[in-house]
């Protein structure tokens, strides 16, 4: 096999295929969902305090140039609802606008009282998880809150459910692993969950979110907060110029030969 051969081969190694992706935005300059499952966001923009969108400033996302900023109004990002059950991770970068901030309602099911992630602010500092078959007992089931630091820098947050497990992972590293919960989550919303009525959304800039059908493990996790891939390599255009800079430089030192 010619060497062109082997190297282009290496290089579309960064573009296997993600099976465990259902949906991933990268909000870089839309809210289209990249993992081709075609389940695209819309954004309802509410109120006139502030308006919501993608930013492209510099310093305001993490990954790819863009992310989403959500204004102190309840707007949010809608899409077909993912119903989660068993193994799944729920993958992204948060930075709030307020670090006092009771609720930060990041991602889950809107106009329900159960399915949310939300980060507490200082007084709190953690971050909560309430899963679809929650039960208001004491303590409550299916939710557990992990301890935090509230501040207005980004975090990376990764929630794995496996099984009756369910952990949080921050900043790449795991906070606790609670076991024995019904995990099931329902998620169609980011930037709000609950009731409308009860005006709980998030403040600030969320980048890259990943759901995943698969429980990642922590290598998996340190993966999507290093580089932003599944798989620690380069995302796929890059890996493509990557492939396109090694061919260029075999034919020259062939030639050189
Ligand atoms: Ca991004
Ligand atoms: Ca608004
Ligand atoms: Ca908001």
């Amino acid at each position: 096999m010619k060497i062109e051969c082997i190297l282009m081969i290496m290089g579309l190694t960064g573009l296997a295929s993600h099976a465990a992706v259902l949906s991933h935005y990268s909000f870089d300059s839309d809210y289209t969902d990249g993992s081709g499952n075609g389940n695209d966001a819309t954004l309802t923009d509410v109120g006139t305090v502030g308006n919501s969108g993608i930013t492209t400033t510099i310093g305001e996302s993490v990954f790819g140039g863009g992310a989403m900023e959500f204004s102190t109004d309840r707007d949010y990002l809608a899409f077909s609802a993912q119903a989660l059950n068993g193994d799944y991770t729920i993958s992204f970068w948060a930075q709030q606008d307020d670090a006092a901030r009771g609720w930060n309602m990041a991602i889950g099911e809107r106009d329900t009282n159960v399915s949310f992630i939300s980060l507490r602010g200082t007084g709190d500092d953690v971050v909560r998880w309430r899963g679809s078959e929650w039960v208001n007992t004491s303590p409550a089931s299916s939710q557990e809150e992990f301890a935090s630091v509230s501040d207005t820098a980004w975090h990376h947050y990764a929630v794995v459910g496996a099984g009756t497990t369910i952990s949080l992972y921050r900043d790449g590293t795991l906070v606790n692993t609670v076991a024995g919960e019904n995990t099931d989550f329902t998620v169609d919303t980011i930037g709000a969950a609950f009731f409308s009525a009860n005006d709980f959304d998030f403040e600030g800039r969320i980048d890259e979110v990943w759901i995943l059908d698969e429980a990642a493990d922590a290598t998996t996790v340190s993966n999507l907060y290093t580089t932003n891939t599944l798989n620690g390599v380069p995302e796929p255009r890059t890996a493509m110029l990557a492939s396109v800079a090694v061919l260029f430089l075999a034919r020259r030192r062939r030639k050189s030969v």
